[in-house]
């Protein structure tokens, strides 16, 4: 990973540890961690059974645990800092917690819900992964405490099951309605590849990364987004009525050569959400066929339409993120897009590396122009999935073992 920013110099997993001995007084059982993501093209289909490409992106966040003999859950996050949260494991519900807690909170709730083993625990959280950069900070928690968890408690829980353990934690607890991909990422993406889940039965496979002279950068519109609001709920509810009123399970089953059909057997509004969901499926399929085919540059044009679709018939990127993917293309970038659930977060795009500065600072000085917060940038490899990291001594820096 090169680094553009100052923000991202210092590995989350180096002093968790270390930390949590000073804040507990005795030594964590181990360090897990678990990364953020991008998705490389795939985006609001997971709700709708259909096709995702994501992969994890070095920033993880590490969470180092102990537990406890009582039903205690104390709680501290670096980033929030403050004294920890105390939370009794027996006492948690939806809704309960409102703090950045909960999503601890809602893996311990969801496991105990499927009659897990799961009491109390003392866990020190660090991170690297920017929250509310669409880059699934929130994800990288939850799939970093379930896999401690299932260690931990000799759970016996596959990556899968995790990985729905965590999506049912975010949507029951939590309240966010969010599909599969981000939890399936974090969980089960590899080094060098990208993960081509189809979240209708949840198979994947690991597609190879080789990108071949291009660089994948990341832009950080730093515009925050958040799923809670509302938003991202009506446009899963407009798609599941546009499946119902087509009269098929899920917008799946729809393909690109009867869209023209279906869509003037729907509402106006209804419309431009098919549109976007059947495109998008098509486009992860072209995808995974210019990797396998060798073609990388042959993503940039893929990328490009999957942001126009999301832009004017998902209606889901903002200013920021629409200038961020225009000045990447206007000064070399292949393609560019938003990735994630939009309303801000950050933008990909594709650039051959003698470009990569290029494209950086015309980024940086169109956002500039256009008077918004400066960008935070970096390249983004493709990374290991959730992992324990080496045991650690309470003074020790382990380092994280291969995914
Ligand atoms: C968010 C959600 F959490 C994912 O499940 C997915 O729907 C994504 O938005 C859009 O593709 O990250």
């Amino acid at each position: 990973m090169a680094e553009h920013t100052s923000s991202h110099v210092r590995h989350p997993d180096d002093h968790v540890a270390h930390h949590f001995q000073s804040l507990f007084g005795a030594p964590p059982e181990g360090v897990w961690a678990a990364p953020g993501r991008i998705n490389l093209i795939g985006e609001h289909t997971d709700y709708n059974d259909g096709l995702v490409l994501p992969l994890a992106i070095p920033q993880h966040t590490a969470v180092a645990i102990r537990r406890r003999s009582d039903d205690l859950l104390r709680l501290h996050s670096r980033q929030v800092g403050g004294p920890p949260v105390e939370l009794r494991v027996t006492d948690l519900v939806p809704g309960s917690v409102g703090c950045w807690a909960k999503y601890p909170a809602a893996v311990v709730w969801a496991l105990r819900e499927d009659a897990h083993p799961v009491g109390g625990a003392d866990l020190y959280v660090d991170s690297d992964v920017p929250a509310g950069a669409g880059l699934s900070s929130s994800a990288a928690l939850e799939c970093a405490v379930a896999t401690a968890c299932n260690d931990l408690h000799g759970l016996g829980l596959s990556r899968t099951e995790l990985a729905l353990a965590a999506q049912r934690a975010e949507n029951e607890f939590v309240g966010v309605p969010c599909g599969v991909m981000d939890q399936m990422a974090s969980m089960s993406c590899t080094p060098d590849a990208a993960l081509l889940l189809d979240t209708r039965n949840l198979g994947y496979r690991h597609v190879p990364l080789a990108l071949d002279g291009l660089r994948l950068l990341v832009i950080d519109t730093r515009v925050k987004h958040d799923l809670a609001d509302g938003t991202y709920a009506k446009l899963r509810a407009g798609c599941e009525r546009a499946a119902g009123l087509l009269g098929i399970p899920a917008l799946r089953d729809l393909h690109p050569g009867g869209l023209a059909t279906a869509l003037d057997q729907l509402p106006a509004e209804l419309r431009p959400l098919v549109r976007h969901v059947v495109t998008e499926n098509a486009r992860v399929e072209q995808a995974v066929a210019l990797l396998n085919a060798g073609d990388p540059a042959g993503l940039g044009p893929i990328l490009t339409a999957g942001h126009a679709s999301l832009r004017d018939d998902y209606r889901v990127s903002c200013p920021e993120t629409d200038l961020a993917a225009d000045a990447a293309e206007a000064a070399g970038a292949l393609g560019a897009r938003m990735t994630g659930g939009g309303f801000g977060g950050s933008v990909i795009a594709l650039v051959p590396e003698a470009a990569v500065d290029t494209v950086r600072d015309a980024v940086t000085t169109a956002f500039r122009h256009a008077r918004h917060r400066a960008p935070r940038t970096f390249t983004a490899t493709a990374s290991a999935g959730a992992r324990r990291c080496t045991r650690e001594s309470a003074s020790g820096a382990g380092g994280v073992l291969p995914g």
